[in-house]
């Protein structure tokens, strides 16, 4: 980049530094950063990071907003990284602080990802509190990754809510670099609600989904492909205010694995094959192939409904079930944006759509991505009609 872009970039991301007026109501703690930079942050983090070493000393703007503790907590508390107060570069150079900290991969078990939707909660107000782990996460029998998680898992936990309810979020940071919250089913300010947060430290909002339909949660900290791509993403599930018909439900959430060769048996994510886009292993729900080993399993007769994330970081899925059809797929908010009698439809990186179908018909279903070079990656399963 010339000296003279990078100066006119620097430029306006200063000049917007005190444009934000934060909601104090629903974002307890804590320093916004601009709308500006979140967005610079996002899409270019090399510009990010330039920007960032070229701030004043002391951390500029945003720094003393977030108070004098919270700074020398982020600067304490976050070694090794090059930017430790956060929007900017949080790609790891030298050890991966998973695999040199793990005692070993002996320990890591493997689990199967229970696709069932979880029941809908009667109360209209859920207080979610989630925790940034950077953790070993076993996906096969022979690979263990070097994961950045919420709550430990690839994907985090599922969220069943409505349309209207309350949602009073709170994630808090115990892994070594930043991370953040970023619900695609919140219409909030990003640059507040979304923040990073260091180490140690929280960060809460409260939204209500307007919208019904599958919606991806991710960590937004830049470069926002690392942490994507680490696996820190979910999926969030809004009901609309009227039930959808009676359906045996489900949730996939596919994710792209980028990975180096084992460090003490654990393979840490691979930043520049993000770059390339050149994933080693494609799946639903954190583990490649995992729903060939063990089917999903319905009745003959049964309404079935997938709800299909597509987490990325960056390719789409082209879901489809060899040898049925969707009855319906709702591209957006059920029940008003169905299109009827699909054989594929895809969904794209950062989206959701709602895959409908009845099962009538016995035997044994493979759903897919149906671009090959994904699915073969390991984006398939087995839906077994019983
Ligand atoms: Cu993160």
């Amino acid at each position: 980049m010339t000296d003279t872009r990078l100066s006119k970039l620097s430029e306006l991301v200063h000049d917007q530094r005190d444009d934000v007026s934060a909601d104090s109501t629903s974002i307890p703690s804590g320093a916004p950063s601009t709308r500006r930079e979140f967005i610079v942050g996002m899409a270019l983090p090399a510009v990010g990071a330039a920007v960032a070493a070229c701030a004043p000393p002391g951390g500029g703007a945003d720094s003393a907003r977030a108070g004098s503790a919270a700074t020398g907590q982020q600067r304490q508390g976050v070694a090794g990284v090059s930017n430790p107060d956060s929007r900017a570069d949080t790609v790891h150079r030298g050890p991966h602080p998973t695999t040199t900290s793990a005692a070993g991969t002996a320990n890591v078990a493997y689990r199967r990802f229970d696709p069932t939707l979880p029941a809908l909660p009667a109360e209209r107000t859920q207080r979610l509190h989630f925790h940034a782990r950077e953790v070993p996460v076993r996906i096969s029998a022979d690979t263990v990754v070097a994961a950045w998680t919420f709550e430990g898992n690839i994907p985090g936990p599922v969220v069943h809510c409505r349309v209207g309810d309350t949602i009073e979020f709170t994630l808090t940071n115990e892994g070594q670099v930043p991370h953040s919250m970023d619900f695609h089913a919140a219409q909030i300010d990003p640059a507040v609600a979304f923040r990073s947060v260091a180490k140690g430290q929280s960060v809460s909002y409260t939204f209500k989904p307007r919208y019904a339909g599958a919606f991806l949660y991710h960590c937004g900290t830049s470069p926002v492909l690392m942490h994507i791509g680490s696996g820190m993403v979910g999926a969030i599930i809004v009901d609309p205010p009227t039930p959808l018909p009676a359906a045996k439900e489900f949730v996939l959430v596919q994710t792209e694995f980028y990975l180096e060769e084992p460090q003490n048996g654990i393979r840490p994510f691979d930043y520049s094959k993000m770059l390339a886009t050149l994933p080693d292993f494609v799946a639903f729900n954190g583990r490649p192939g995992q729903y060939q080993a063990e089917p999903i399993v319905v009745n003959r007769g049964d309404r079935v409904r997938f709800f299909v994330v597509d987490a990325g970081p960056t390719v789409p899925c082209a879901f489809h079930i060899v040898g049925e059809q969707f009855e319906t797929v709702y591209l957006g908010a059920p029940p008003g944006s169905g299109i009827n009698g699909v054989q594929t439809f895809n969904v794209p990186a950062g989206g959701g759509m709602i895959f409908e179908l009845v099962a009538d018909v016995p035997g044994e279903f493979p759903f897919v991505n149906h671009g090959f070079g994904h699915g073969q990656k390991g984006a398939i399963g087995i839906l077994k009609v019983v």
